[in-house]
């Protein structure tokens, strides 16, 4: 280039700010976790920490917009108070642009859940119970949570068929 070495200067201090704000920066890389992994994603995400897959422990998973839903379940007796991410926050931070995902438990158990679900209510991946982190002999270590009490209508099969306990991971196709 032509530019004296003044001018270059000039140039790149004027395009810094613009640098701050490319993509490349708003997205946030995460390390590999420190913890214990709770929650796996894979398939088609965009945001990965160990090989293809965003793995993420109880602080990495606090850290995304966590939620608290007391609220009663077919599964549980009276209320309780349970807190986790928002599942539509998790799913930005890994980038998953899918239009279902698939959630898989410790037990095999699979289900196919549509996303519109996390943006129609505040799902959370329920990791604490009362305070405490969910035992897998319970209904842990991550159990997707629709919000019975706020919405009635939700207390139907298919919805049922939607709260997995034990997750283990979500598969974006
Ligand atoms: N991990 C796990 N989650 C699960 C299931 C399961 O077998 N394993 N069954 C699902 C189905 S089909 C329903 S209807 C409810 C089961 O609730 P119920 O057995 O108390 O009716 O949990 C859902 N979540
Ligand atoms: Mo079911």
């Amino acid at each position: 280039m032509l530019l004296t070495r003044p001018c270059r200067y000039l140039l790149a201090l004027c395009l810094l700010p613009l640098w701050g704000l490319s993509p490349v920066a708003l997205a946030e890389p995460f390390s590999p976790p420190e913890g214990e992994v709770l929650l796996r994603l894979s398939g088609e995400i965009e945001h990965v920490n160990v090989g293809d897959e965003l793995h993420l422990d109880r602080a990495m998973l606090m850290s995304l917009s966590p939620m608290v839903i007391e609220t009663t379940t077919p599964w549980t007796e009276g209320v309780s108070r349970f807190e986790g991410p928002l599942i539509r926050a998790v799913l930005e931070a890994a980038g998953v642009s899918s239009e279902q995902v698939r959630v898989r438990a410790l037990d095999d158990f699979v289900a196919m859940v549509p996303v519109s679900d996390f943006h129609d209510y505040d799902v959370i991946l329920a990791i604490e119970r009362d305070g405490e982190p969910i035992a897998v002999r319970e209904l842990g270590p991550v159990f997707v949570l629709y919000p019975f009490d706020d919405h009635p209508e939700l207390l139907n099969e298919t919805i049922r068929f939607r709260s997995v306990w034990h997750v283990s991971t979500i598969h974006a196709p």
